[in-house]
C-alpha cells in the first residue's frame, strides 16, 4: 500500500504523513500540469535535412505508406506529412491490416495508379513515412522476407533516430517489381499540445533522455488513474513494498529507532502486582 500510495500520489508529489488511501476511495489528479514546452520539442538537424529529403523525392513516388503506432492513432499524425500528401489520392485507412494486408492494399493501389506520366516504367516506387520508431523500417524488412525471402535491408533499433537520411530503395516484391524507400521518421517542428507530446514520447518517438523517465512515468501514471486502470500497482508496488520492507527490517537491526523491546507487552502482563 505504501507503494501504491507513493504512486498515486505521483512521483514526487508526496507529502510527509499523509494518509494510506484504499484503492476504492483513491482521490487521483484531474490533471495534469504540462512540463515546459521545450522540453517536448525535438526537431534536430537530421529531421529537417530528412524532411527536405523527402519532399524532394514525394513526386518520384507513386504511393506513399504512413505507418501510425496504435497506441497513438492522433497524436501521432504529422500535420506536415498530411499537408504534403493532400493533393495525392489516398486510399483508406489499412488499421491493423497485417503485412499481407499492407500488401494487397500496395497492390491494389498500384493496379489502380494513373500513370500517365510515367507509363513506360517498369517498377513502382514507394516511400515509408510516420513518426520515428513506429516502425518503419520493420515494415520494409517484413516486406521485403515475406515477398522475396531476403534478409533484412534496413536498420530497426528500439529508439528513435536509428534511420537518419531518405535511403536508397529496397527491393521488397519482384512481381510486381517495387522498391520502397525508408525514410527517418519526422516529428512536428511543433507539436499539438503537451499531452500528444507526452504520449509520443512514452511510445518512445523521442529519445528518453530529452523527456526524462520521471515526467514520462508521471504523466503514464496519471493516465492509468483517470481510466481508473491500476495495472501498474502489482507490476510495481510489489518490488517496492519488499524493498521498503528489507530497509526497515535493517533500520530496526541496526539500531535506526532506537532500543526497542519487542516483548513489551508479554513483560507488562507478568510483571508482578505491585506491592502493598
Ligand atoms: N509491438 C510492436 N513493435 C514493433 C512493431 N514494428 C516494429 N516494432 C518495434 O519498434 C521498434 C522500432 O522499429 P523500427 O522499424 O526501427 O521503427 P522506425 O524508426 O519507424 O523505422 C523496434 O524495437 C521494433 O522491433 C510492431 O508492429 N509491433
Ligand atoms: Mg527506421
Amino acid at each position: 500500500m505504501a507503494g501504491l500510495r507513493a504512486l498515486a500520489g505521483g512521483l514526487g508529489r508526496r507529502r510527509p504523513g499523509t494518509r494510506l488511501l484504499a484503492t476504492d476511495t483513491l482521490r487521483v489528479r484531474q490533471q495534469f500540469e504540462p512540463p515546459p514546452p521545450e522540453a517536448l520539442q525535438w526537431f534536430p538537424g537530421h529531421m529537417r535535412d530528412g524532411w527536405h529529403q523527402m519532399e524532394a523525392k514525394l513526386r518520384a513516388v507513386d504511393a506513399v505508406i504512413e505507418v501510425h503506432d496504435a497506441r497513438v492513432p492522433l497524436s501521432g499524425r504529422n500535420a506536415r506529412i498530411a499537408q504534403a500528401l493532400a493533393a495525392r489520392p489516398r486510399p483508406a485507412d489499412q488499421a491493423d491490416a497485417g503485412l499481407r494486408g499492407v500488401a494487397r492494399a500496395l497492390a491494389a493501389l498500384i493496379a489502380g495508379q494513373e500513370r500517365a506520366a510515367r507509363a513506360d516504367a517498369r517498377e513502382f516506387n514507394c516511400m515509408v513515412v510516420g513518426v520515428p520508431n513506429v516502425g518503419k523500417s520493420s515494415l520494409i524488412n517484413a516486406l521485403r522476407s515475406v515477398h522475396l525471402r531476403r534478409a533484412a535491408a534496413t536498420p530497426v533499433g528500439t529508439r528513435a533516430g536509428v534511420t537518419r537520411s531518405v535511403l536508397t530503395r529496397i527491393k521488397v516484391s519482384a512481381r510486381p517489381l517495387i522498391y520502397v524507400r525508408d525514410t527517418p521518421g519526422v516529428l512536428e517542428p511543433r507539436l499539438e499540445g503537451a499531452e500528444a507530446g507526452l504520449r509520443l514520447a512514452l511510445c518512445a518517438a523521442m529519445q528518453d533522455h530529452l523527456v526524462g523517465p520521471r515526467l514520462l512515468a508521471d504523466y503514464l501514471l496519471y493516465w492509468m488513474n483517470r481510466r481508473a486502470n491500476h495495472a501498474y500497482v502489482p507490476y510495481m508496488a510489489r518490488p517496492d513494498v519488499r524493498e521498503a520492507a528489507l530497509h526497515m527490517v535493517r533500520g530496526f537491526r541496526s539500531g535506526a529507532f532506537g532500543q526497542l523491546l519487542l516483548d513489551d507487552d508479554v513483560l507488562e502482563d507478568r510483571a508482578p502486582p505491585p506491592a502493598g
